[in-house]
């Protein structure tokens, strides 16, 4: 999927012109995909550069918090469960590289990017999941938070983004839902259960809320990505959105958020929520949470470690060239 035409691209920093910008955006506003091989402004392939492989990053980093509880899963039903969760993500990461490599950027690259510290992945896989609860609370909130975040992703106008998400937000739904069913055993299982459940609530609440990224005000990005129809909702409306529909599901197994300021707006329907603590996801995002070194040191060791499966996987393909271009030239 590596593109490499990429015809009429506009040089870094180049002027671009102004009818061209002018065609790029009506196409936009007509609802019509962006795709690979169509002329767009530098600054939109970049976003989703960045955007995109920031994402895949997320899903690659995001198998380590889950990846910790595998071998002390409760039971064979929920290990089960959890393997498959975790392999999803895994494909998930797959997919998200390959519809980034379109934009002229290749996996090698993003890879150097992340363990170089120049991307960044999502700020909510730097907390640790320290229960089993913590297994529950993750596909629940942060599948949760994945999918409100996600769906309208799937009309984003960059096609191969759009359609790779379609099939990602269908398994994210099945995480979440494990998820929600994991974490309502425990709400209705012994006290000590429960207990353990709403300690998962409290500690992984605020940081889902902060995975919608900064407020508006303070989003540099979400104007442009709006108008490009990258992004169709703004970080606060989807954030919003996720309050709204979780603290129902919160209340409907007997667990209430850690915010004593959460009341239902009758007028508007909503459910207004407390400050979010913006020093703790600017401190996340700087590289000082609680997993941030632990997360870059196991992707690190296990890029190092895969060195000899993409040196084989190379080899394997030359001689496989090799050989087509021999028995090419012999017929
Ligand atoms: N964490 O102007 P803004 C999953 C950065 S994985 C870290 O609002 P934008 C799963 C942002 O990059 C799901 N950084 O930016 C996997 C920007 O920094 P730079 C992951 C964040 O892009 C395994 C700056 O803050 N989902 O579901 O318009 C197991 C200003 O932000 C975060 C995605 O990646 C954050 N939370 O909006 C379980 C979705 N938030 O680049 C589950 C795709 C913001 O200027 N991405 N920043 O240095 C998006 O939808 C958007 O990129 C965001 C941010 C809403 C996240």
């Amino acid at each position: 999927m590596y593109t490499q035409g990429l015809n009429q691209a506009v040089e870094d920093g180049g002027p671009e012109d102004a009818e061209l910008l002018a065609r790029f955006q009506a196409k936009i506003d007509r609802e019509e995909k962006i795709e690979p091989n169509d002329w767009m402004p530098e600054a939109y392939r970049q976003t989703l550069i960045r955007q995109i492989s920031q994402h895949a990053h997320s899903e690659i980093v995001g198998m380590l918090p889950e990846g910790n509880w595998l071998t002390r899963a409760p039971s064979l039903r929920r290990k089960a469960i959890l393997l498959a969760k975790v392999q999803d993500e895994g494909g998930h990461g797959l997919y998200l590289y390959a519809a980034a490599e379109t934009l002229g950027i290749s996996r090698a690259e993003m890879v150097d990017r992340l363990l170089e510290g120049r991307a960044r992945y999502s700020s909510i896989f730097n907390y640790p999941t320290i229960t089993w609860a913590d297994i529950g609370a993750v596909g629940w909130l942060v599948d949760g938070a994945a999918i409100m975040n996600q769906i309208p992703l799937c009309r984003c106008s960059y096609g191969p983004y759009a359609r790779a998400m379609i099939r990602i937000c269908k398994e994210e739904s099945f995480h979440q839902r494990q998820g929600y069913e994991a974490m309502s055993r425990l709400a209705e299982g012994t006290a000590a259960q429960k207990r353990m459940a709403q300690d998962a609530l409290d500690r992984w609440w605020w940081p889902s809320l902060m995975m919608f990224g900064p407020s508006d005000a303070d989003s540099p990005h979400t104007g442009r990505s709006m108008r490009w129809k990258i992004k169709r909702f703004t970080n606060d409306e989807l954030r919003q959105k996720f309050v709204d529909a979780t603290v129902p599901q919160a209340r409907l197994i007997g667990l209430e958020p850690p915010d004593p300021e959460l009341r239902h707006d009758e007028e508007s329907g909503h459910w207004r929520f407390g400050k979010i603590d913006w020093t703790e996801f600017n401190e996340v995002l700087a590289g000082n949470g609680p997993c941030n070194r632990e997360r870059m040191a196991a992707r690190r060791k296990a890029h190092a470690e895969g060195a000899w499966v993409r040196e084989a996987a190379t080899a394997h393909a030359g001689k496989k060239r090799s050989r087509m271009a021999m028995a090419a030239a012999a017929e």
